[in-house]
């Protein structure tokens, strides 16, 4: 099976997949789609994802069509789905379900209001509102995730002692607070998470400054790439 990932460095949504790809160990190609050059509204990125957005994972398996999974959650359930090891979500119902609405808080409560498109269209009715909008809308989620993850299931990450899905939410929801210039001192759960997260190889490779399409990008340390069509790459750290 070869996977390739369609993402652009600083999209926090592909830095999700990045995550779990490299929790699971799994080599990948690295497609960079230029969201800053508008390259997702080209004919081929509609093709891969009608929403024209990232990330993309597409599967080739031998004797079978290509597979095009879109959305961060969909495409991180069948990668623990079809590599089930190490597992991303709990054993019991009860836990999938409170790791699911953790992840879920960030990808459908706090992400989509802070996401370029909307802050675009923001700016265009009222121009220099668009920050101060983003600030809010990360404040009271992230609030409200500290409160949630606090609950009483945390334990060295969002759900236990093991890495999994959640965590794959928070770290870059995280990083979108810091690069709105939000104080995050007030989520002391989530800062102790993401020290622990930061630690791991997976953690660390998927990050911004990691990817091979980042303007700092060190070719010695990132997964290989070109503009769709790249060359080997491995989700894995080096
Ligand atoms: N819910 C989607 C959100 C995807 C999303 O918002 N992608 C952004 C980047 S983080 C994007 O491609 N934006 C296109 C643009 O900025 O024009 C997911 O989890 O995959």
């Amino acid at each position: 099976m070869n996977l390739r990932l369609y993402s652009y460095w600083r999209s926090s949504s592909a830095w999700r997949v990045r995550i779990a790809l490299g929790l699971k160990e799994l080599e990948y190609r690295y497609a960079a789609v230029n969201l800053l050059e508008g390259e997702q509204w080209s004919e081929a990125q509609r093709a891969r994802n009608p929403t024209h957005q990232v990330p993309v994972l597409e599967v080739e398996r031998a004797g079978q069509p290509p597979l095009r999974l879109v959305q961060s959650m969909a495409i991180i359930e069948w990668l623990d789905e079809v590599h089930p090891s190490p597992p991303l979500l709990p054993a019991t119902a009860d836990g999938r379900a409170r790791v699911r609405a953790l992840a879920e808080h960030v990808n459908s409560g706090i992400q989509p209001l802070q996401n370029a498109i909307v802050l675009k269209r923001l700016r265009e009715k009222v121009p220099g509102w668009d920050r101060a909008w983003a600030q809010q809308a990360i404040a009271e989620g992230l609030g409200a995730l500290e409160r949630a993850v606090a609950d009483g299931g945390a334990g060295r990450f969002c759900h236990g002692d093991s890495p999994g899905l959640a965590d794959c939410y928070l770290v870059p929801q995280l990083y979108n607070a810091r690069r709105f210039g939000l104080e995050t001192s007030g989520f002391p759960t989530l800062l102790r998470i993401e020290a622990a997260c930061a630690a791991l190889t997976a953690f660390q490779a998927a990050h911004p400054d990691r990817q091979p399409d980042a303007p700092s990008s060190d070719p010695a340390t990132s997964p290989a790439t070109s503009p769709a069509a790249a060359p080997a790459a491995a989700g894995r750290s080096p």
